[in-house]
């Protein structure tokens, strides 16, 4: 496998069924975007979705920040336009305790994220019982495929996730190559001589901006797709400062996929 293969032809290798059904998709849609939808209140959350839905891959969540979160009332309508508009879902819970906490964390609590959500992530900085911890409440919540991201690099500015810190990330990854289907980074985190085809997908997109003050940091689609990301995630590009969220969609989605044509090229 290498990243000059096309989504579809790494689908038909990849031991994640997650990884196999967003790989697929991606190429049926033609998209590699997935947007980040931060809003405040389930109305504006699912209209953002209901107009971003064609041009997406995946919407990323941060279900905690939703005030008027109901699993009936948000959840339920977030998965019937994940039907509709053919897009999986990934809750940005960026899990970061001992095995045993985020087993309970995943599954119970408000939010019961194993239920609904194909895709989490975590930090390594517990180690690698994190991702046996989430695996166990993934199985025993759902008969539905889960994959996990580990956070090897972040976009913020100062960010000590580097170095060392990201290299041991990537050995905890390795620990499990079903359940880990890939990380939050910047750039390729390598792997394929050892059999890994892991996704990369980024933060930190932005076409606009080069930044939020509060050190958020951006950099354009075609710099991360070149320095090996396969899914691109854009928030307030998309929908901030009076953006038009169709608009923008078309727009990223294009980006995206120009820059993904001309590394399979
Ligand atoms: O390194 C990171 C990792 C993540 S998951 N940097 C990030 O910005 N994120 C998330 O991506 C962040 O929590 C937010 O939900 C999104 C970026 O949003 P934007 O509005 O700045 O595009």
């Amino acid at each position: 496998m290498s990243k000059s293969q096309s989504y579809t032809e790494r689908a038909s290798t990849h031991p994640s069924p997650v990884a196999q059904r967003l790989f697929k998709l991606m190429d049926a849609k033609k998209t590699n975007l997935c947007a980040s939808v931060d809003v405040k209140t389930t109305k504006e959350f699912l209209d953002l979705i209901e107009q971003l839905g064609p041009y997406i891959c995946l919407v990323k969540t941060h279900i905690d920040i939703i005030d008027d979160f109901s699993y009936e009332g948000t959840i339920l309508p977030l998965l019937e336009l994940s039907k509709k508009h053919n897009f999986l879902i990934f809750e940005d819970r960026k899990f970061a305790d001992i095995g045993n906490t985020v087993k309970s964390q995943y599954s119970g609590g408000v939010y019961k994220i194993a239920k609904w959500s194909d895709i989490t992530n975590a930090h390594g900085v517990t180690g690698a019982g994190i991702v046996q911890g989430l695996k166990e409440a993934a199985k025993e919540t759902t008969d539905e495929p889960r994959g996990l991201l580990m956070l090897a690099e972040l976009s913020s500015k100062g960010s000590i996730a580097y170095g060392e810190y990201t290299d041991k990330t990537v050995d905890i990854a390795k620990t499990d190559k079903e359940f880990v289907i890939g990380f939050i980074a910047q750039r390729d985190m390598g792997g394929r001589e050892e059999g890994f085809d892991w996704i990369v997908m980024t933060p930190g997109v932005g076409l606009d901006d080069k930044g939020d003050g509060l050190g958020q940091q951006y950099r354009t689609v075609d710099e991360v797709v070149s320095t090996g990301t396969d899914i691109i995630i854009v928030g307030r590009g998309l929908f901030g400062k009076g953006r038009d969220p169709t608009v923008e969609g078309a727009r990223y989605r294009d980006a995206g996929w120009k820059a993904y044509e001309k590394r399979i090229a």
